[in-house]
């Protein structure tokens, strides 16, 4: 069983694994611990990672990035019409209203799902895995933003399984951090001490997450979270991009924006001028050789001039740390520490604001770009039955709060309750009872539409199906499990009706129901709460069961359940057969690229050994061949190199293949003969050893 942490980052993506000497972030075969988040498609196969982004310029057209916050996200939402006149590629509306990324890809026009393109990244990420691990790899922890709303989540769920990954959790950036900080401390307190408050700060290239944790002995409890959605690394290239066009509209007369080419290669230069600056106070050049109709353009900046030019930016660091201290209910003198994470956190005018914001000193003890993936890896190490970890529980938050709204077709009895409050502890399950005649439905929605990053509030609708009332007439008494999962994920995970015993008289207590170990995940807390028609609530603590012994010397009467069919609609996740073609497509696509891999490979091996046969005939072969035959096959070799740059260029594997073996039937009994010659001295002088 693999123990693979993932950072799916909207630019840069980090995995972290498990071995024997503990947790570790690995490097791709460009020995490159970052993963550009980054898929570009041609006419021959898929390029992902570090392949893609050097096509970004060269194919933009196809060079899909900056997705991620395309998850479950309709095409007319405000967020993609936002995104979309700033993306090199096109967006598509799909015909159920989602966004299409479309492309051309093997010479024909194609519209991806996002789901598919963060899939065919996560194909990659997996590929990189099991070659560092050197074994299959299935199951992981993957991060999301905690801002994440269920139809976001649900869509990178998605995503994971058209990778074919188990993903065993989907877990919040901020939680991921705080756990890669928490686990090692030998130092917390006890539980029964006051817990050890801490701030995590994320800042990325697209958002900026905040969170406030409690960390005690073997557990964490996140109190409060915050955001931007809008406030990352980018706004801050975005700023320099829009200072350069303008002045180069003046200063040379170009329309940078209207070449598409230019405008990634300036967001690119513009990237890199911004990192120089966190590092240097001092003026710094800006140079783009040939950057438009065969100009060349240099300007320069500093620190003082950028920070200017992003006060807005700069400005709204705040709002979001206010806002966690504030629903955290702690005062600054309560903070332990403030660590910050993310690539934008190295921008010094960033770290200032916080600094100031917690008149503290901010730590930089987690490394700021792996600490995610690394948390996710624990994470993930902590679920795996194949792995001893420390005993650590995570109790994270419900960020937004989740209302029920309840009907059935002709019964009143219509009515809602918040099933989840702001900051309710999650993964967490509770069972709702009602006393129903016939099948009912359960709306779910997000309760305070005004405070969520998604611009439709509702979640799904439930339906409670197969109810009807008791021999008597009476109506049946119900019982709705509904739960936020160890994704935070929203369902009505299971009903069931309870049939009326004879004798039991109408008052009938509350039946105590079984602690739920969910897939055995013990920070798995579960509540009752009763709704009578009049939506009368009774909440017992947290975890609470309920004692046997309570009900008094009353016998105890043998209840019969039967579970309940529920039928989800209007949930935001792929249908099973679209999701079961996306899976079979993402291997089809695989197969693909071994194919291109294996032709590309067969080529390559006929160009290196020309070169290889080529240099040897000047050199160490010149002792072995006659004069002649060299001139001849040197002449075939140029033939050969030739024939590959023009009929050669797009062959099949097999003709390259032949051509090999074609060269090697002249090559080899040179190389033979080279061969005899340097192994008869050694044979001679093994034999004069023995003698
Ligand atoms: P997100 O968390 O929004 O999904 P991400 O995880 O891909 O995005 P990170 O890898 O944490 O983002 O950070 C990338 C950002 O950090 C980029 O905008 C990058 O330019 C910026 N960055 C990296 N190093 C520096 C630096 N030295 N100075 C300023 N900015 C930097
Ligand atoms: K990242
Ligand atoms: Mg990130």
């Amino acid at each position: 069983m693999s123990v693979v942490g993932i950072d799916v980052g909207f630019q840069n993506c980090y995995i972290a694994v498990a071995r024997s000497g503990g947790i570790e972030t690995i490097a791709n075969e460009y020995s490159d611990r970052c993963t550009p988040a980054c898929v570009s498609l041609t006419s021959k196969n898929r390029m992902i990672g570090n392949a893609a982004k050097s096509q970004v310029i060269t194919n933009f057209k196809n060079t899909v990035h900056g997705f991620k916050k395309f998850h479950g996200r309709a095409f007319d939402d405000p967020l993609v019409q936002v995104e979309k006149p700033k993306l090199p590629y096109s967006l598509h509306k799909l015909p159920n209203g989602n966004t299409g990324i479309k492309v051309r890809y093997l010479d024909a026009d194609k519209v991806f799902t996002v789901e598919q393109i963060t899939g065919m990244l996560l194909t990659k990420l997996k590929e990189t895995s099991e070659s560092a691990l050197k074994k299959p790899v299935v199951d992981c922890v993957i991060s999301v933003p905690s801002f994440f709303t269920d139809a976001e989540r649900r869509s990178v769920f998605d995503a994971t399984q058209i990778a074919g990954l188990n993903c065993l959790r989907l877990i919040n950036d901020t939680t991921a951090v705080a756990l890669a900080y928490g686990i090692y401390k030998q130092d917390l307190p006890t539980p029964e001490e006051r817990p050890r408050n801490v701030v995590f700060v994320d800042m990325g290239h697209s958002s900026f997450q905040v969170s406030i944790t409690a960390f005690n002995k073997g557990k964490l409890k996140v109190l409060a979270t915050a955001f931007d959605l809008y406030l990352g690394g980018r706004n801050f290239d975005e700023a320099l991009v829009d200072y350069f066009c303008e002045e180069f509209k003046i200063k040379y007369k170009l329309n940078v924006r209207d070449n598409p080419r230019a405008l990634l290669r300036l967001h690119q230069e513009c990237e890199k001028l911004k990192k120089l600056m966190s590092a240097n106070s001092s003026d710094l050049p800006l140079n783009i050789e040939c950057f438009m109709n065969d100009i060349d353009v240099s300007s320069r900046m500093n620190r003082g001039h950028f920070e200017e030019m992003c006060a807005q930016y700069l400005m709204r660091v705040e709002m979001p740390l206010k806002s966690a201290l504030e629903q955290s209910k702690l005062s600054r003198d309560d903070i332990y520490a403030v660590e910050i994470v993310g690539g934008a956190t190295r921008i010094p005018a960033i770290k200032e604001r916080i600094a100031k914001f917690f008149c503290k000193d901010i730590s930089t003890t987690l490394n700021a770009d792996e600490a995610v993936a690394r948390g996710c890896a624990l994470q993930c190490a902590i679920l795996s039955p194949a792995f001893k970890v420390r005993e650590f529980s995570i109790t994270d938050v419900v960020p937004f709060p989740i209302t029920l709204r309840w009907k059935s077709p002709t019964e009143d009895g219509l009515g809602e309750c918040e099933v989840f409050s702001k900051n309710h502890a999650a993964p967490f399950s509770k069972v709702i009872t009602f006393h129903k005649k016939e099948p009912f439905d359960l709306e779910a929605f997000y309760s305070s539409p005004q405070d969520l990053p998604y611009p439709d509030h509702r979640i799904g609708c439930f339906s409670v199906q197969n109810v009807v009332a008791q021999p008597d007439g009476d109506s049946s008494k119900v019982k709705v499990k509904v739960r936020v999962n160890v994704h935070g994920i929203f369902s009505v995970s299971s009903a069931s009706l309870i049939e009326k015993q004879k004798g039991e008289g109408e008052d009938m207590q509350i039946d105590s129901e079984p602690m739920v170990q969910n897939e055995g995940r013990s920070e798995d807390q579960q509540v009752i709460l009763a709704l009578s028609k009049l939506f009368q609530i009774q909440e017992g603590a947290p975890g609470e069961k309920q004692d046997p012994a309570a009900g008094g010397s009353k016998p105890k009467v043998k209840v019969k359940s039967i579970d309940l069919p529920i039928m989800a609609n209007n949930i935001r996740q792929l249908d099973s057969d679209v999701l079961n073609n996306f899976v079979d497509y993402e291997r089809q696509m695989i197969i693909q690229d071994k194919l291109v891999k294996e032709l590309n490979d067969a080529k390559n091996a006929v160009e290196e050994y020309v070169y290889d046969l080529r240099d040897k005939l000047c050199g160490v072969y010149e002792k072995y061949i006659t004069e002649e035959d060299s001139n001849r096959l040197t002449l075939m070799l140029e033939d050969t190199e030739n024939w590959l740059y023009e009929d050669g260029e797009d062959q099949p594997k097999q003709v390259y293949e032949e051509k090999l073996d074609a060269l090697k039937r002249l090559g080899q009994p040179i190389q033979d003969r080279h061969r005899e010659h340097e192994d008869r001295p050694r044979a001679f002088e093994e034999l004069g050893k023995k003698l």
